[in-house]
């Protein structure tokens, strides 16, 4: 009997998966039957944008957590298919930060080329995972949205791929309840124009605030405030920009900090991270992990080690994303395939973990961490037919990308780099990041 294999959504990690068995059955390999179930009505994952925020149409929680306006945050020097370059797609070599419809259309190009998309369940939520030891089988309980009919179907393997990047983390303030402004969280955040000519209040100092900051004062608000916990982000930044320490309450419109200073604001943003959500999973298959490189409970960073049937795609926190994800499903379709295997003692699977999270722990700062996820996808990548590929040459891209942003973190975006799949410098933009306000694939794709 064919195995069968369940995908839990048709993001960059799952479309990975799918594109990894489709290759295996390119190459005249006997595949299991695999079926992806996908909530939003397209793939894409996170790049897959919608105005829409809180629920959507089938009551839903919006997956999207990008904005307009979003370009990449790290070099696409570094994110690269290893099985499909960016030169393949677009027929030529592109800037080095597209912006998020560009990357959309690269994910799209490469499984529309596999020929994946029937073995997606569009808008089918996926409700309940169980195992059963007496049948060694998974039941996957589904919802198919649109004609509100919940079904189980049997699975060998679990695949989950639904990000962990969704689920905002939501911390209260003093004061927030009488503040009279809007108070919302960055995966709420859709259209920087929103808070043209105010005085914004941001608070964290990852990504998400460093990003969604500079779209604010790029199209134009009056000023930013960055409220932190741990430490300021100690960019050059902007002149209307300025860093706090944290917040400790809020009195109408203004917002006393831990040094007692003052600042009036409009509107705060919350930028203060993702929980790894998994509400269709039980207890014991549930992933609980913080958002770490080495996470809790999977061997190889991606099988479960209480039950190495289930696996996890995607789960680290992310300086390497989609071919960290390629090398991941390839693994992981090897492993489920028979050509890996997974050693049955329990023992071997939780020392590997204590092992990863023991060198994550080792390393001091983030290019140790760039290294670490480095060498994490060329260990994956040796063990499978996955195109081997420079790795070293992309940690250097990251390396680079972080001493731009520190030379200028207005202007890190105009810098390029060079592709380690194809060997070729991309071109600089006709436009600096700053004074390019028109997103579009045309326009970016334009030189
Ligand atoms: P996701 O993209 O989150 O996809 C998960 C999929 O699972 C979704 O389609 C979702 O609808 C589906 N799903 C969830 N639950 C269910 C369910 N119960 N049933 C069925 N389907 C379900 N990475 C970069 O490389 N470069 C960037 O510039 C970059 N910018 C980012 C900016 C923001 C604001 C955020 C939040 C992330 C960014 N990332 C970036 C990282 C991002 O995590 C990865 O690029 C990538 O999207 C992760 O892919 P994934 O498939 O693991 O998860
Ligand atoms: P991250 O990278 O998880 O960062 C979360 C930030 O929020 C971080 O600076 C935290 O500060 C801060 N935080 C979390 N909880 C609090 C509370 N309670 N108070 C104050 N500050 C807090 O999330 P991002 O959204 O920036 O990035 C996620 C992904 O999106 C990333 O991979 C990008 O590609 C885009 P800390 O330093 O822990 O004190």
């Amino acid at each position: 009997m064919t195995k069968r294999v369940a995908i839990i959504g048709a993001g960059p990690s799952g479309l990975a998966q799918l594109r990894a068995f489709q290759s295996a059955a390119q190459k005249g390999a006997e595949t299991p039957e695999v079926v992806c179930f996908e909530k939003q009505d397209n793939w894409g994952g996170l790049w897959n944008y919608t105005w829409r925020t809180g629920l959507d149409e089938y009551g839903e929680p919006v997956h999207c957590s990008m904005y307009r306006y979003l370009w990449s945050n790290g070099p696409k020097e570094g994110l690269e298919f290893a099985d499909y370059s960016f030169e393949e797609h677009f027929g030529k070599q592109i800037a080095s930060y597209p912006p998020r419809a560009v990357l959309f259309d690269y994910i799209e190009g490469r499984v529309k080329k596999a020929n994946v998309r029937d073995k997606i369940r569009f808008r089918t939520t996926v409700r309940h995972v169980a195992y059963d030891d007496a049948s060694g089988k998974f039941t996957v309980t589904a919802d198919d949205l649109a004609n509100d009919h919940e079904y189980d179907e049997e699975f060998d393997h679990v695949v989950v791929a639904s990000g962990h990047f969704s689920t905002p983390n939501v911390p209260h303030f003093e004061g927030f309840t009488t503040f009279n402004g809007r108070v919302l969280h960055a995966h709420d955040f859709r259209d920087a124009m929103e808070f043209k000519d105010k005085d914004i209040l941001i608070i964290g100092t990852s990504y998400s605030a460093e990003d969604i900051g500079s779209q604010c004062w790029k199209y134009g608000c009056k000023s930013v405030t960055v409220s932190h916990r741990t430490a300021p982000m100690g960019y050059n930044w902007p002149d209307n920009w300025k860093e706090v320490p944290l917040l400790q309450n809020v009195k109408g419109n203004t917002c006393t900090f831990k040094d007692g200073s003052t600042t009036d604001v409009d509107a705060i943003i919350l930028c203060t991270g993702y929980i790894h959500h998994f509400p269709f999973m039980p207890d014991d298959l549930r992933l609980k992990t913080a958002n770490r490189l080495a996470t809790a409970n999977l061997y190889k960073g991606v099988a479960w080690v209480d039950n190495p049937k289930l696996f996890y795609l995607g789960m680290q926190d992310q300086w390497y994303t989609f071919n960290m994800f390629d090398a991941q499903a390839w693994w992981v379709r090897d492993a489920i395939m028979g050509r890996i295997e997974i050693p049955s003692e329990k023992s071997a699977l939780t020392a590997d973990v204590e092992d990863r999270v023991a060198r994550e722990d080792a390393g001091e700062d983030d290019y140790d961490a760039i290294r670490y996820q480095g060498a994490y996808v060329k260990e994956l990548i040796a063990e499978t037919d996955y195109p081997s590929f420079d790795v070293d040459g992309a940690n250097d891209a990251f390396f680079q990308w972080k001493k731009h942003k520190k030379q200028d973190i207005m202007t890190f975006r105009n810098n390029s780099y060079r592709s380690v799949m194809t060997g070729s410098m991309a071109p600089a933009h006709h436009t600096p990041w700053k004074d390019a306000l028109d997103d579009s694939l045309e326009s970016y794709l334009q030189n």
